[in-house]
């Protein structure tokens, strides 16, 4: 049996109950065949094994007040993956549905795409099963105080060094920050997606949607002489990376029909407004069906799915699984011709694999959606420098991460006889960095 066979098969007995990390770590490793089957010195070091077990989980209790006066408790996490190449880095994600088999699945992935940034962070993630959908900003602080309470003992500018993840944004980071402040006296970037006035990048905000909308428009030009201009397009979600990735998009000409949240999707045939998505969103925290109060024309829909909205391009924005073999098939009968994961494996095995073998350009998560933690890890280096670029300085260093990352995953893939095939290329580069950092490392 393979090296990346037995390893995956091995993991899988190992891990019961962690579905996610499994999807994860199966597509990796199968893609990783090539190289590890081929030169034992990946075995002879156990480097998959080492791998594919983080270097620590931490779990622990966070009991916090309800504005009733009641105590809840809700689970807090951090997963630290691997620090080979750097500090660990990833972000947190509050929503009902953490467990630990999906944040290992996300720490998992963050290592690759982290290598692939090509700049020196490691790959962490964390979070909890705390919801803070209809919670006031009071429990949201209480709760934020909590997790911190216990999380700053393992966390530091270079060490681990979290960022906002679902459920997680500048509200969130604000509080968590002003925490680890109290608790250690120490004024450092130990997180980043932090607000302007204290430590925050310009364009990180941005920068995942921005980014993604980079890559697809690189990839667009290098394989098909083509652009975003005068695509349709479909974002799913309505939060962080879908409203920039919609914003950018269609600054680069495309006309983006649908958004969605986790009640229903909209449908706007003029192009989906963002001033309208933003406040409904960003600043009332309120669900999208809002939209078509002011949109009368548009249609909002909780039946059916936002995959049977015919576009060029899909650009799935929400959470992992939104998009399956059938919504695959229904695309792709539409006319979709390319599909870039701006959520974390937003696409299932089995749909990625239909895109593929139906010709449809198929950006993975880990290339598509790094612009977010490329941009974080320029926060971490602004703030050791106790300086701040302007926007355009980081969005145009942005930019050419996001190419750099398309040709390097582009290129790897064809060095390894997979041309075009994305999800190869990404998984192997990556690879190959934290590798060959563990071999020169020794036995950690
Ligand atoms: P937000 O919390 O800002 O937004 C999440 C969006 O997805 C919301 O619109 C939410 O709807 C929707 N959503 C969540 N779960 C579901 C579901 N089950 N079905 C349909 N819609 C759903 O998160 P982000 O935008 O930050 O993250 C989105 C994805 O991008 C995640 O996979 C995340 O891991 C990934 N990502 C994020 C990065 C970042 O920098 N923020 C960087 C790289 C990847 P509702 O409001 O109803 O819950
Ligand atoms: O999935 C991701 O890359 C993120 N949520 C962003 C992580 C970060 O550290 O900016």
């Amino acid at each position: 049996m393979s090296y990346a066979k037995e390893v995956l098969n091995h993991l899988i007995k190992r891990n019961p109950g962690e579905p996610e990390f499994h999807q994860a770590a199966s597509e990796v490793l199968e893609s990783l065949a090539p190289v590890v089957d081929n030169d034992p010195i990946y075995q002879r070091n156990a480097i998959l094994e080492r791998m594919v077990e983080p270097d620590r989980v931490i779990l622990f209790r966070v009991p916090w007040m309800d504005d009733e006066g009641h105590i809840r408790v809700n689970k807090g996490y951090r997963v630290q993956f691997n620090d080979a190449i750097g500090p660990y880095k990833g972000g947190l994600r509050f929503h009902p549905t953490v467990n630990l088999g999906i944040l290992k699945f996300l720490g998992f992935e963050q290592v690759f795409k982290n290598s692939l940034t090509g700049l020196p962070i490691g790959g962490g993630k964390g979070g909890s099963d705390f919801d803070p959908k209809g919670k006031s900003d009071k429990e949201v602080m209480s709760f934020c105080q909590s997790f911190m309470t216990e999380l700053y003992r393992y966390i530091g500018k270079d060490m681990d060094v979290p960022a906002g993840d679902i459920g997680v944004g500048g509200r969130e980071i604000g509080y968590l920050f002003g925490q680890y402040k109290r608790i250690t006296r120490l004024y450092e970037g130990v997180l980043t997606g932090k607000g302007l006035p204290y430590g925050g990048s310009l364009a990180r905000t941005e920068a995942t949607g921005y980014g993604l909308a980079y890559l697809m428009e690189e990839m667009l030009k290098t394989v098909k002489g083509e652009s975003l201009a005068g695509k349709r397009v479909v974002v799913s979600g309505s939060g962080n990376v879908a409203i920039y990735a919609n914003e950018k998009a269609t600054q680069l000409g495309a006309k983006v029909v649908a958004m969605c949240d986790s009640n229903g999707w909209i449908y706007d045939e003029d192009g989906v407004d963002l001033k309208t998505i933003k406040r409904i969103k960003e600043v009332e925290r309120k669900r999208i069906k809002e939209y078509v109060n002011e949109h009368p024309k548009a249609e909002y829909h909780e039946d059916g799915s936002i995959w049977d909205v015919p576009c060029d391009i899909a650009l799935p924005c929400a959470t992992q699984n939104e998009l399956n073999a059938s919504h695959a098939r229904t695309l792709i009968k539409n006319g979709v011709i390319a599909v870039g994961e701006g959520a974390n494996m937003p696409t299932t095995t089995e749909a990625t694999q239909i895109f593929q073998n139906a010709g449809v350009l198929f950006a993975p998560g880990k290339a598509a959606n790094a612009g977010g933690v490329a941009t974080s890890a320029l926060e971490m280096s602004q703030n050791s420098m106790r300086l701040n670029w302007t926007f355009e300085e980081v969005d145009q260093k942005l930019k050419q991460i996001m190419v750099n990352i398309f040709h390097n995953t582009a290129d790897t893939a064809k060095q390894y006889g997979h041309e075009g095939d994305y999800v190869m290329g990404a998984n192997i580069a990556g690879f190959m960095k934290v590798a060959n950092a563990m071999l020169a490392q020794g036995m950690v």
